[in-house]
């Protein structure tokens, strides 16, 4: 089940990434354009954007506009008590991923579209919009996204 889960995983994104430290040593220059752009260096971030998430399952802020082609470092901070997640997509690949986790409540992975962060902790993602359009940043711990904790990120031509 697990080696199932894991392909199932890999075919949203070949591309995976380590966890923790590791990831800080990712080639970003092989990083996969992604329907919703593609994984960028943090430390090339003009702009840094904390998201809080909290328990009432909501992010602040939950909307946002980048220019397209901006590298936005992301720094989700969760103000609550349980664990949460934030995970960028459309609002399809956020459907289809949050169905997914509620049928695989155990299910472990992580992506660089993806931080998971424990209460009073903050995480961080490096992320370039490479195209127009509305994007979204969901928590997908099981009944938090059914909740609408969700945000949007409208990214300019
Ligand atoms: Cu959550």
């Amino acid at each position: 089940m697990r080696a199932l889960l894991f392909a199932v995983a890999m075919a949203v994104t070949p591309l995976a990434f380590a966890h923790g430290e590791e990831s800080k040593a990712v080639d970003y220059s092989k990083a996969e354009e992604m329907p919703f752009g593609r994984a960028a260096d943090p430390k090339k971030a003009k702009r840094t954007v904390r998201v809080q998430m909290t328990d009432e399952m909501r992010f602040h802020p939950a909307e946002l506009t980048v220019r397209r082609g901006e590298i936005v470092r992301f720094v989700p901070v969760n103000k609550g008590q349980v664990l949460h997640e934030m995970v960028l997509g459309t609002m399809d690949e956020l459907r289809a991923h949050a169905e997914l986790m509620r049928k695989h409540p155990g299910m472990e992975h992580d992506e660089p579209y993806m931080a998971h962060v424990a209460p009073g902790k903050s995480g961080e993602i490096g992320w370039q919009f490479t195209k127009p359009g509305e994007f979204f940043y969901g928590c997908l711990i099981p009944g938090h996204f059914e909740a609408g904790m969700v945000g949007k990120v409208k990214v300019t031509p």
